[in-house]
């Protein structure tokens, strides 16, 4: 796995300049769910960086917390999606990293405008059932936030995908316990929620999302249960700010960029190991 982890080291790395650069985004959820997304695009999903909207006979991956998009456009940079110099472009005029992901910019990887929480699930399992439908055995992939789960709409799909059946669908929920305005518990206490997938009728595992060899083999092991009847719901231990000592845990750091001696900072805890982009 050594080589994995130089990949989520840079991602990491990709996410501070990023942020820093364009003095805004969101570094917290975004560091915590790294070793995700490179398990996701490196290991695990069966996709084609040449990018192709219909998605026929691959995997799809939705983001649903689109606020994390500096994780998730270093990751498509990093597999060959585009090239990693665009990723000087985030949230700058006419840039086609936009703070929140837009299908309207055409950037190859995304498939669906994010950024107002609570829709994922439901396009996730309307890509599921789609696959389905064509006959296809890809799976689709779907990360949503903790904080997100406060949204009602996310509760509705959840049954709606239990009901219909919507074993070809793996959604992995951050669970780092922070959100915008504070902890979870204090925000709105979200309680157990493994219990609540189980009792919605879903499959359930749990990893240590910052652990990427568990992150690897729990994905792995979720691809073992589809076709079962049941949608398959993975509850990820992260950290949010993961891989900066004075980001970790700390839910200030959702939304708001470093400083410049900030910047310093979090590089020296952070080697460049692919190359600066
Ligand atoms: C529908 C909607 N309501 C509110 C917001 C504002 N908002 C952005 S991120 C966020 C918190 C999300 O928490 P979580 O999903 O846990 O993300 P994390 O802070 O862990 O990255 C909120 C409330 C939004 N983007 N969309
Ligand atoms: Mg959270």
């Amino acid at each position: 796995m050594h080589e994995l982890s130089s990949v989520s080291k840079q991602i990491r790395r990709d996410i501070i300049r990023m942020v820093h650069g364009a003095s805004s985004g969101h570094p917290g959820g975004s560091l915590g769910c790294a070793d995700f997304f490179t398990a996701l695009y490196f290991k695990v999903m069966k996709h084609d960086p040449s990018f192709n909207m219909n998605a026929t006979n691959e995997d799809v991956f939705i983001l649903s917390n689109g606020h994390i998009s500096p994780v998730f456009y270093s990751t498509l940079a990093r597999s060959g999606y585009f090239d990693i110099k665009e990723l000087s472009t985030f949230r700058k005029i006419d840039s086609r990293l936009q703070g929140h992901p837009a299908t309207h910019e055409h950037l190859p990887g995304i498939r669906i405008a994010s950024g107002s929480l609570g829709q994922g699930m439901s396009v996730a399992i309307g890509a599921a059932l789609t696959k389905k439908l064509n006959g296809e055995n890809n799976l689709v992939f779907s990360l949503h936030g903790d904080g997100e789960l406060d949204e009602g709409q996310i509760w509705e799909a959840i049954m709606f995908a239990a009901h219909h059946k919507v074993d070809n669908l793996i959604s992995t929920i951050d669970w780092n316990g922070q959100q915008i305005d504070g902890p979870t518990d204090k925000v709105m206490s979200l309680g157990n929620i493994r219990q609540k997938f189980d009792a919605f009728g879903w499959t359930t595992l749990e990893m240590n999302g910052n652990d990427i060899d568990d992150v690897i083999v729990t994905l792995e092991k979720a691809k073992t249960l589809v076709g079962q009847g049941k949608p398959i719901a993975i509850m990820m231990h992260t950290i949010m700010g993961k891989g900066v000592d004075f980001m970790e845990g700390h839910y200030e750091w959702h939304g708001i960029a470093p400083n410049d001696d900030q910047l310093a900072k979090a590089l020296a805890q952070l080697p460049e190991t692919l190359g600066d982009y």
